[in-house]
């Protein structure tokens, strides 16, 4: 039983594999090619785990999973944080050949439903750590799971029993290397949160090609410190480009500068990704006395997930010490970078340019006409590892490419003489709150459960640290405080991050000529009544 997925037509797929993009290998090999390696892969807390450990970990655990009758052609959910498990459970499950969808820990009940709605998954994974699997309350709503293992459990649904339990004779099993590995989540633009198929063949070479471009070699010392199951950690070049060269990667539980700071002498990390607001808050830690000579080990952070200011991005070489790159990258596929030895006035002011030759990136105009240069419109592309549809869903694929197979971001960009890009905006109704995405109208859905909501839009506001905020702007029948408002959506189950930080109600909400609710006049008129 194969995922059905939209596959790359065949010319496509030929010319990959001639030009050795596609090297039909399995993502498991990232591992098992250091299967008898004792250099350290990942150091959680106090844990270290060797590659050797590490590889027979995971055989450990999908021993003991398809003991339990989990096969090749499943779906999992996933649900961990940033801890040893979470590489430790992918690698289990990419070898037996069972495709996991890994929500994002900050994800909670209504993120996970639509998840679970989507692929029917067979097992779940999870931490009872997390508030939601504190009691088997939400477990129980997940008609499709037969099999559950838990991180933090005593007893026969305990996680870390299956992967201590030594495997006998496991024959790994993963799915062809042209087929679905694993489903990467989309930051979203409906309501409905859409899952991205990740094949084997076009997910390594993102992760081999990024190596190649940012330099990670066996000593290079990663901190992950974003949440392990975002696309950017984990492949670009993210723990899995660690895993690939045989460097080492650290973990951290959020970016703070006072959990990274020690992290980072103590394990002598030499590069680590952040967001833009992380950076901020890194740079105020140095200004207020934090010692950068903590950072004398770290030689190259990467930013991105959001638009980094010129004037923060100078700052980074200056008072952290060490060289800054910048991605733009996306759970779709594409990803840019500016190079090491691009100069620094191109480091600071683009966002990069593709990774791959045959990355194919052009700049439309609102009638789907290419412009030239430097001309502002939206970013259309399509390549080796950039995928062809989103799982399960004909009816947002057929607006979201063109016919010619282009994958329209919903970013507004331009792209220099030389190949440069340059985030100029976005088309998508999407907020990018310091990296984390909201799609308003997954929150205006919610909103309108309400029985006093008549109308909702959800609107981004600008902030100096995240760069956005958000702002539900409601018609009311009966006046609606913020806090029953957050109250309200906490109750349905929502990552907090997607809680709006602010919230008005007005007499009737602006409308285009078409109808639609005019969310640039409603951004104007909140930012006029910040200033009054
Ligand atoms: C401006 N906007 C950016 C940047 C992403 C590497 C890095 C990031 C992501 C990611 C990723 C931006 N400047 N430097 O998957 O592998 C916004 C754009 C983009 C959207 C994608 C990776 N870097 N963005 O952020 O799927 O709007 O992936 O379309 O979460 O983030 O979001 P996401």
């Amino acid at each position: 039983m194969t995922i059905p997925f939209t596959r790359w037509p065949e010319a496509f797929a030929c010319r990959y594999r001639e030009k050795g993009y596609w090297q039909d290998l399995p993502l498991t090999d990232i591992l098992t090619r250091h299967a008898h390696s004792d250099a350290t892969a990942v150091i959680d807390g106090e844990r270290p785990l060797s590659y050797r450990q590490l590889h027979q970990a995971s055989n450990n655990l999908a021993c003991s999973l398809q003991a339990q009758g989990i096969a090749r052609g499943q779906t999992a959910l996933v649900h961990l944080g940033n801890v040893a498990e979470f590489y430790i459970t992918l690698f289990a499950l990419l070898k037996l050949g069972v495709a996991p969808v890994n929500a994002l820990f900050s994800h909670q009940r209504s993120e996970l439903t639509a998840y679970a709605a989507q692929l029917k998954p067979a097992l779940l994974i999870a931490d009872r750590d997390h508030a939601l699997f504190a009691d088997d309350a939400f477990i129980r709503t997940l008609d499709s799971v037969r099999v559950v293992l838990l991180r933090g459990e005593q007893g026969e649904h305990a996680l870390e029993a299956a992967i201590a339990r030594p495997a006998d004779n496991f024959v790994a099993t993963p799915t062809p290397a042209g087929e679905v590995a694993f489903f990467q989540l989309s930051g979203g633009s409906t309501g409905m949160p859409k899952l991205i198929p990740r094949t084997h063949n076009d997910y390594y070479y993102s992760i081999a090609r990024s190596n190649e471009i940012c330099g990670f070699t066996a000593q290079t010392r990663y901190l992950c410190a974003l949440p392990a199951a975002h696309n950017y950690p984990m492949s670009s070049p993210g723990a899995l480009g660690v895993f690939l060269a045989q460097g080492c990667v650290v973990l951290a539980a959020d970016p703070s500068a006072t959990l990274c700071f020690p992290l980072i002498e103590k394990h002598q990390i030499t590069v680590t990704a952040l967001v833009p607001p992380a950076v901020s808050l890194w740079l105020q830690a140095i200004a207020e006395g934090a010692s950068n000579a903590q950072l004398a080990s770290l030689k190259l952070l990467q930013v991105g997930g959001a638009r980094l200011s010129a004037t923060l991005a100078a700052r980074i070489p200056a008072e952290i010490g060490c060289q800054l790159q910048q991605v733009f990258g996306m759970a779709e596929g594409l990803v840019n970078y500016t190079r090491l030895d691009d100069s620094f006035d191109r480091i600071i002011h683009t966002q990069g340019r593709p990774m791959c030759p045959d990355d194919e990136v052009w700049v439309a105009d609102e009638h789907g006409n290419r412009l030239p240069p430097d001309h502002v419109g939206r970013l259309m592309t399509r390549g080796p590892y950039t995928f062809r549809g989103y799982f399960n869903s004909p009816e947002h694929n057929a607006s979201a490419f063109d016919v010619d197979g282009f994958y329209c971001s919903g970013d507004l960009i331009s792209i220099d003489g030389q190949g440069y890009i340059t985030v100029q905006g976005r088309e998508k109704d999407q907020i990018n709150r310091g990296g984390e995405k909201i799609a308003a109208e997954e929150i205006e859905n919610l909103l309108l459960r309400h029985e006093s909501v008549i109308h909702a839009a959800l609107v981004s506001l600008e902030d100096s640290l995240l760069g956005e905020k958000s702002c539900a702007c409601l018609v009311v029948k009966a006046p609606l405080r913020a806090v029953a408002v957050r109250r309200f959506l906490r109750e349905q189950g929502i990552a907090e991050f997607k809680l709006p930080d602010r919230v008005e109600c007005l007499e009737t909400l602006p409308l285009t000529p078409v109808g639609k609710v005019d969310k640039k006049q409603l951004r104007q008129w909140l930012a006029e009544r910040t200033t009054a």
